[in-house]
């Protein structure tokens, strides 16, 4: 396209990454033998055996569930701090490399913790991930703790009792707070007294919602006070709450290559990139789980832009409203822009 070379210098942010999102066949298969950790056999699930198949599996999600039972099965293999670190600046090279300027990045604790790994392992490794790229990469980053719909309630209930006694809470380490895995199933509102909570707190809060869920999913996301939306692609069945959202100015973060491959829309000509253009809808495009859905950032913009064939302008707005709804202070949006 001639706007490649323009949309790779645009100044890109990142709002939606699960860094266990990053981990790639080939990460998957050499953790699992630097730690001694038995995958699952061939007799168990064919797609683990070897990095080709593994490759190939991914290319034929079904749902949500279908896709998310592979992301819990590969991130067992992260024990120590040093996998957490290695995997964050994974992330950050090719986010770098994409021409990414800052990055908030989601991560699971809960998944971990229920493998025995400790909530200070996980955030000092990822953590220390975090600086480096801000050292050596320049970029700014910000990490986001998910809650996941999955588990009890009571274990994200005590993820975010260990989030508020840890010393990173004070030193803001830990920048926001997010959920997501399956949204069709849990009550909707599983997480209303911890958002309650962290609200009065001001604590920054995202969802993901209305990615397999319909509206009233986002508008309880945002009734417990969240004031960003991940996904949310389902949002135009719902004029109404549409309208609300371009009003109040509230974020969505799509993920279009994601979409596609957890078929929650046909092809990303399907992703309504020019209905919340045409609505005043804010919007960033993001790379949601890179090692598995075919692509990172980049490729991401570069798909809107072959299915959509934005103008520079239209370009001009996405860019600038993913800096100005990014949680960084004013000065550093200045820096961006
Ligand atoms: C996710 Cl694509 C998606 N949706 C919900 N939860 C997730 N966790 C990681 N990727
Ligand atoms: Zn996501």
């Amino acid at each position: 396209s001639p706007l490649h070379d323009f949309i790779h210098g645009l100044p890109k942010c990142e709002h939606h990454v699960h860094l266990e999102g990053c981990l790639t066949p080939e990460l998957i298969f050499h953790l699992a033998e630097r730690n001694g950790i038995q995958l699952p056999s061939v007799a168990e699930n064919p797609a683990y055996a070897s990095v080709a198949a593994l490759e190939t599996r991914y290319e034929h999600f079904t749902s949500l569930d279908d896709f998310l039972a592979f992301y819990f099965e590969g991130m067992a293999v992260l024990r120590t701090e040093q996998d957490f670190t290695d995997l964050a600046s994974s992330y950050f090279q090719k986010a770098h490399a994409d021409g990414v300027h800052h990055a908030e990045v989601f991560f699971d604790p809960q998944v971990h913790q229920s493998r025995g790994v400790s909530y200070a392992t996980i955030v000092n490794g990822f953590s220390a991930g975090c600086k480096r790229a801000e050292t050596e990469l320049g970029l700014s980053t910000r990490l986001i703790m998910c809650f996941v719909r999955h588990l009890p309630v009571a274990s994200a209930q005590q993820v975010y009792e260990e989030f508020l006694s840890h010393e990173h809470f004070g030193a803001g380490i830990v920048h926001g707070l997010g959920w997501s895995s399956s949204e069709v199933g849990p009550p909707k509102d599983m997480f209303r007294d911890i958002y309650a909570s962290a609200a009065t707190k001001g604590i920054p809060l995202t969802a993901h919602a209305g990615e397999e869920g319909d509206p009233t999913y986002i508008s309880t996301a945002l009734e417990l006070g969240a004031t960003r939306i991940d996904h949310g692609i389902r949002l135009i069945e719902d004029p109404e709450l549409l309208k609300r959202i371009a009003a109040e100015g509230t974020l969505l973060t799509v993920c279009p290559l994601s979409n596609v491959r957890l078929r929650c829309v046909p092809s990303v000509e399907q992703v309504p990139i020019r209905k919340f253009l045409a609505s005043g809808v804010k919007f960033s495009i993001n790379s949601d789980d890179p090692a598995y859905f075919g692509g990172y950032i980049l490729d991401n913009y570069c798909a809107v832009q072959e299915a959509h064939q934005l103008t520079a302008m239209e370009w001009r707005i996405i860019a600038e409203n993913s800096v100005q709804e990014s949680w960084i202070p004013d000065v550093r949006k200045a820096e961006l822009l």
